[in-house]
């Protein structure tokens, strides 16, 4: 296999991912990676984006994929850089993302014999992949030419049909890793601009009586899905039935008049939990990640049917007793107005004992998420962390019919890699990117600030900084005060301005929500990455956040 063979056939696999619909790439530096990065940076269809690290690069791919909804291809060299794509591989799986991992690896004969940088990549990713696959070296003739243009369809339609998810192939290469001079034609005619292979999807099967369910007590839950058309699907279907809709923001579906906000907070009540027991409970895409939620579902002796275009198992409690792979469509049907009447007026109540509670002016970790879900429209998009934030987004963001896409790495749940996948998200929307995260999650993955100035893409980054993992304070081993602060809450007492300035990014410490509104109107507008700062404190969150739910409790008894 010669140079030429090499960069003919990468680019004859290029050209077919571009042809498929690609539209973003990532790579990573390293010598054996050389032919791959070479051949998608040349593939001028593509834009590929540029990372020092892997993990970045992997999670900046997720981002991508998930904000736009199509594969986009990770390159990476040999050996420890490959392993440093598996958090995002692992969070494309659980999360349906399409992701094509290109890994170089060194040929046979440089396997388990010393050679630099050089492990077992074969299968890297376990079963955290659709589609792994040895690419193996050979000569560019027309038969494998013809071959590699139907691997490239191959790898973009796995990752994208069904159950999206990531796939995985190991390209061993041989040196000369560098071609002097023009690569030649390829002498396969390729000058249509469909790709070598089409594919068409069958249709979701069509949806039977199930689709009907019995008129009486029925609830919609709506968890994050990949459609961003569904969000809006899902509340027509419910207003249109008058049936209460408990949707978490991930769905897109927390608009319409028949939404209810704040399910979390009102399942809190055991009064209200019990008194509003459907017979029929409607569940769409992921479990959203109230508590109070899954444990009413976990509770309830109704009826409960989950509808899934790619069959997703979404069931912790074993309640679920029939299951639709398709997306949620029906027909409208019979409810009683009372029952609707009766979760929006508690609705109502909390939502007024919220904005009691937390006012308007000091910005309080859920003051903060209420408010950005309030300041950004339809064309933004709000990129969630993982710990507070979600939970703080889910329990606090009023329903609204425009408001932004609301997008996290809730595949694994992980802080990991979070500002990486909004820079992705950044790349791949139109309007702007907000993220929202804590302080832990941006120190986990601060080097993803490099996108801000090497790549010159804008984020708004807005820091809730309580000086480690607040989330902790909500849980039992809070009470474990040996061991607790140093070893599980974690503060760090880091001062992110140096940061900022490190990776060139602004930074802006706003005091009043007032100043906090104009700082992430101005982030927004300059089109440049801005950490904007709030300082909050742990205990006081949690203080702050057990006065909201009495509030809450008190005003669903007088309701
Ligand atoms: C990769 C990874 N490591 C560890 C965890 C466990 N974890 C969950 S929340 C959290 C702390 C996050 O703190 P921060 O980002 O500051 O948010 P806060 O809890 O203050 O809202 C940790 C370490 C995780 N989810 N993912």
């Amino acid at each position: 296999m010669t140079a030429t063979d090499t960069y003919l056939l990468l680019r004859a696999f290029c050209d077919e991912l571009a042809r498929c619909g690609m539209e973003h790439a990532c790579t990573s530096p390293g010598s054996r990676c050389t032919p791959i990065v070479l051949s998608l940076v040349r593939e001028p269809r593509i834009r590929s984006w540029s990372h020092v690290d892997e993990r970045c690069a992997g999670f900046f791919a997720v981002g991508a994929a998930k904000r736009s909804g199509r594969p986009v291809a990770v390159t990476c060299t040999s050996g420890t850089a490959a392993a440093n794509l598996a958090p995002a591989v692992i969070e494309a799986w659980h999360a349906r993302v399409p992701l094509i991992v290109l890994s170089a690896d060194r040929p046979a004969e440089l396997r388990e014999v010393g050679a630099g940088q050089t492990i077992d990549q074969l299968k890297l990713y376990g079963d955290a992949v659709k589609w792994f696959f040895e690419v193996g070296v050979d000569a560019a003739d027309e038969r494998t030419l013809r071959w590699i243009r139907t691997l490239a369809c191959r790898a973009y339609w796995t990752a994208i049909s069904g159950r999206p998810g990531p796939v995985h192939l190991n390209f061993p290469l041989r040196e000369p890793l560098v071609l002097d001079g023009e690569i030649p034609g390829d002498g396969t005619g390729r000058d249509r601009e469909q790709p070598y292979v089409m594919f068409d999807a069958p249709l979701p099967p069509p949806v039977t009586r199930s689709a009907q369910p019995p008129s009486g007590r029925i609830v919609i839950v709506a968890g994050q899905n990949r459609d961003p058309g569904a969000g809006a699907r899902i509340a027509r279907l419910a207003a249109e039935s008058g049936i209460p809709l408990l949707a978490d923001p991930l769905s897109g579906a927390r608009r319409g008049p028949t939404a209810v906000a704040h399910y979390d907070l009102l399942l809190r009540e055991p009064g209200f939990a019990g008194a509003h027991r459907p017979q029929f409970v409607i569940r769409t895409g992921d479990l959203p990640t109230s508590k109070p939620l899954r444990a009413w579902l976990a509770g309830l002796d109704a009826a409960q049917i989950a509808f899934d275009p790619d069959g997703v198992w979404h069931d912790p409690d074993s309640v679920v007793g029939m299951r639709i792979q398709a997306p949620l469509v029906g027909h409208p049907v019979q409810t009683d107005p009372q029952w609707l009447d009766s979760w929006r007026a508690a609705d109502g109540a909390v939502a007024e004992a919220i904005e009691r509670t937390i006012g308007s002016e000091t910005p309080s970790e859920p003051l903060v998420a209420r408010s950005l879900g309030r300041w950004l429209d339809a064309r933004a998009t709000l990129f969630v962390a993982s710990s507070m934030p979600i939970r703080d987004v889910e329990e606090f963001l009023s329903a609204r019919d425009d408001g932004p896409r609301v997008l996290s790495n809730r595949g694994a749940n992980g802080i990991d890699g979070t500002v990486s996948a909004a820079f992705g998200a950044a790349a791949a929307a139109e309007g702007p990117v907000v993220l929202l995260i804590g302080d832990v999650a941006l120190a986990h993955d601060i080097g993803g600030l490099m996108a801000a100035r090497r790549l010159g893409l804008p984020l708004t980054i807005v820091l809730l900084n309580n000086d480690g993992g607040g989330i902790f304070h909500f849980l039992p081993v809070a009470g474990q005060t040996d061991a607790f602060e140093q070893h599980v809450a974690t503060p760090h007492g880091l001062n992110f301005a140096h940061a900022a300035a490190l990776y060139d990014c602004r930074l802006e410490r706003p005091e009043t929500l007032d100043e906090l509104k104009a700082a992430v109107g101005a982030s927004v507008a300059a089109g440049a990455t801005t950490v904007i700062e709030v300082r909050t404190d742990r205990v006081e969150n949690l203080a702050l956040h057990r006065r909201v739910a009495d509030a809450a409790l008190a005003a669903l008894r007088t309701t």
